[in-house]
C-alpha cells in the first residue's frame, strides 16, 4: 500500500516508516523538521546522535531496503502543496504524526501555547479537508494519547476504547442507552490539542465517511527498533530533557549517568505505556485493519501496561542502584490516580506485549551509558511549571 507518513523523521514516525517500508509498503515521509529545529532552539540535542533526514535515507537504500522518499512540508502551514500531492500520489493511508508532542513544552510561555494550538489543531484540520477537497479515500491513522481521558480518579472503572456507554434518562421514566466519546479531560495543552483533534475526527468521519482510526497512546519507551538497528546512521532519537524526555527513558538515562533519578511530588501518579518496538507493529496492524467505508472513528488505547511513577523509580533503582530524588512537582495533576485501561483491541489483533522486563531497561540503560558524554546535565530538571504557584516552588528548590 501506498503511505504517506506525516512526522515521519520523529521518534515514534521514524522506526514506523522504516518498519513500512520494511514490510513491503510504498512510504513518502512529510515532516518540516521542526522537532530538530526546536532542539536548536532550546540548545539541547538527542542522547543517540542521529543522522540527517537525507543521510538515514541513503543509508536505508544501501541496505537494499524499499526506498523511503521524503518531502519538507509544513502541514499545518502549506494547505495547497498538501492538496496538490494527495491528488498527484494517491495514497492508500496515511499515518499522522505531526504534532508537537510535548505537555512540558506546551506549557512553558503563551508563545509555546499558541504554537502547539496552531500547529496540531491546522495540521489536524487541514488533512481532514485536503481529503474531502481530493474526492480521495485515504485510511487515516492518528496518534493520538491517553491523556484525553485524564489522570484523575475513574474510581477503579476500566478506560474503554474511545466510547463509553451511558444511559439517558428519558421523560417518559425509560432509559435510553447510547455510546458516546469518553469525556475529555486535558492536563496540558498539549494534551487539550489532542481531545479537538478527536472532535475534528468525529466530524469529518460523520460528514465526510472519512475512514480513520485514532490511536490512543500511552508514554512510549526505549529507543531503537529492530529495523533502526541495522546501520547507525538509522539510529533513533532519545530525549532526555526537561522538555521533551518522558518519564521512564529519563529514569534509565539518569540511572546511566548516576544522577538521582527526578520523581515529581510522591510519585503517586499512575501512567500508561508501551515499548517503541510494539508502537511500530500497532501502527502497522492498525494499516492493515482499517475501518469499513461508514464505520465511526476506530479507537484503540496503544499501550500495553501501567505502572504508578514511583514504582518505575524504585525498579530503576533496584535494577542500576541510582538514587531516587522526590522533587516539587511542575505539573498541576492529581498527586495519585487510578488507571485501568482496556486495550483488547490490539490484543486481538495480535498484539504480543513486550513488558517491562530487565533485559530491555537495562538495554536502555547501556544505549544512555554508550552517549553520556553527550548529556547536558544542566538540561535534565523540568522546568517548565504549569501554574506561577508551582514555578515559585521550583525556584526555591
Ligand atoms: P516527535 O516530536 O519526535 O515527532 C513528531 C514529528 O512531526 C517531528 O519529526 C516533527 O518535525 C514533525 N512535525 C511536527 N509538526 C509538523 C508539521 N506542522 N508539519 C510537518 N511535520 C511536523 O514526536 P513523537 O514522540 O514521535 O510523537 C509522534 C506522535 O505520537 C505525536 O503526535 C504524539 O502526540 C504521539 N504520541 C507520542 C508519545 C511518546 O511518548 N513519544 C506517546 C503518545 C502519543
Ligand atoms: N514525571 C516525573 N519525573 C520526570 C518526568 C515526568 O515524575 O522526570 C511524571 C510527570 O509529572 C507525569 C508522568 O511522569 O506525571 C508522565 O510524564 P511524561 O513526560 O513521561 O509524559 P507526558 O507529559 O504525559 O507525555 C508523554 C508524551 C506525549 C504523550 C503522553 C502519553 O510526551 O506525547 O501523549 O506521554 S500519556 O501520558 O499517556 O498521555
Amino acid at each position: 500500500m501506498k503511505v504517506f507518513v506525516l512526522g515521519g523523521d520523529g521518534f515514534c514516525g521514524w522506526p514506523c516508516s522504516v518498519n513500512l517500508a520494511e514490510h513491503g509498503h510504498d512510504v513518502l515521509i512529510m515532516d518540516n523538521l521542526s522537532r530538530r529545529k526546536i532542539d536548536i532552539d532550546l540548545e539541547v540535542e538527542s542522547l543517540t546522535p542521529i543522522a540527517s533526514i537525507g543521510e538515514r535515507l541513503k543509508a536505508w537504500e544501501e541496505l537494499g531496503s524499499k526506498p523511503i522518499r521524503f518531502i519538507n512540508l509544513d502541514v499545518s502551514k502549506e494547505y495547497q502543496r498538501l492538496l496538490d500531492l494527495l491528488i498527484e500520489e494517491r495514497p492508500d493511508a496515511i499515518v499522522h504524526f505531526a504534532e508537537q508532542r510535548a505537555a512540558p513544552y506546551s506549557m512553558k510561555s503563551s508563545s509555546t501555547k499558541r504554537y502547539t494550538v496552531d500547529n496540531n489543531v491546522n495540521g489536524t484540520h487541514n488533512l481532514l479537508a485536503a481529503i474531502v477537497e481530493s474526492g480521495l479515500d485515504p485510511h487515516v491513522v492518528h496518534l493520538g494519547t491517553m491523556g484525553v481521558y485524564g489522570y484523575g480518579s475513574h474510581r477503579g472503572a476500566t478506560i474503554p476504547e474511545g466510547y463509553l456507554k451511558v444511559e439517558v434518562p428519558q421523560p417518559d421514566g425509560t432509559r435510553f442507552e447510547e455510546e458516546i466519546l469518553h469525556p475529555a479531560s486535558p492536563g496540558s495543552v498539549y494534551h487539550m490539542t489532542k481531545t479537538l483533534d478527536q472532535l475534528l475526527f468525529l466530524y469529518y468521519n460523520k460528514n465526510d465517511l472519512i475512514r480513520i482510526t485514532d490511536l490512543h497512546q500511552g508514554i512510549v519507551w526505549g529507543t531503537n527498533t529492530e529495523s533502526t538497528l541495522k546501520d547507525p546512521r538509522l539510529t533513533n532519537r532519545f530525549d532526555y530533557d526537561g522538555d521533551y524526555g518522558t518519564v521512564l527513558n529519563r529514569f534509565l538515562m539518569q540511572a546511566a549517568i548516576n544522577y538521582p533519578l527526578t520523581v515529581h511530588g510522591t510519585g503517586g501518579q499512575t501512567r500508561a505505556f508501551i515499548h517503541i518496538q510494539d508502537s511500530v507493529k500497532c501502527v502497522q496492524l492498525a494499516l492493515e485493519n482499517p475501518p469499513e467505508k461508514g464505520e465511526r472513528v476506530k479507537i484503540f488505547n496503544q499501550m500495553t501496561e501501567s505502572h504508578q511513577i514511583g514504582e518505575l523509580a524504585k525498579k530503576v533503582a533496584a535494577l542500576t542502584g541510582a538514587e531516587i530524588n522526590y522533587l516539587p512537582n511542575p505539573r498541576n495533576e492529581a498527586v495519585e490516580n487510578d488507571l485501568i485501561v482496556d486495550n483488547r483491541c490490539f490484543i486481538e489483533l495480535g498484539l504480543n506485549p513486550t513488558t517491562l522486563d530487565d533485559g530491555l531497561l537495562t538495554e536502555v540503560v547501556d544505549v544512555a551509558r554508550r552517549w553520556s558524554d553527550r548529556c547536558d546535565k544542566k538540561r535534565i530538571p523540568c522546568i517548565s511549571a504549569w501554574t506561577s504557584t508551582q514555578a515559585k516552588a521550583i525556584k526555591s528548590t
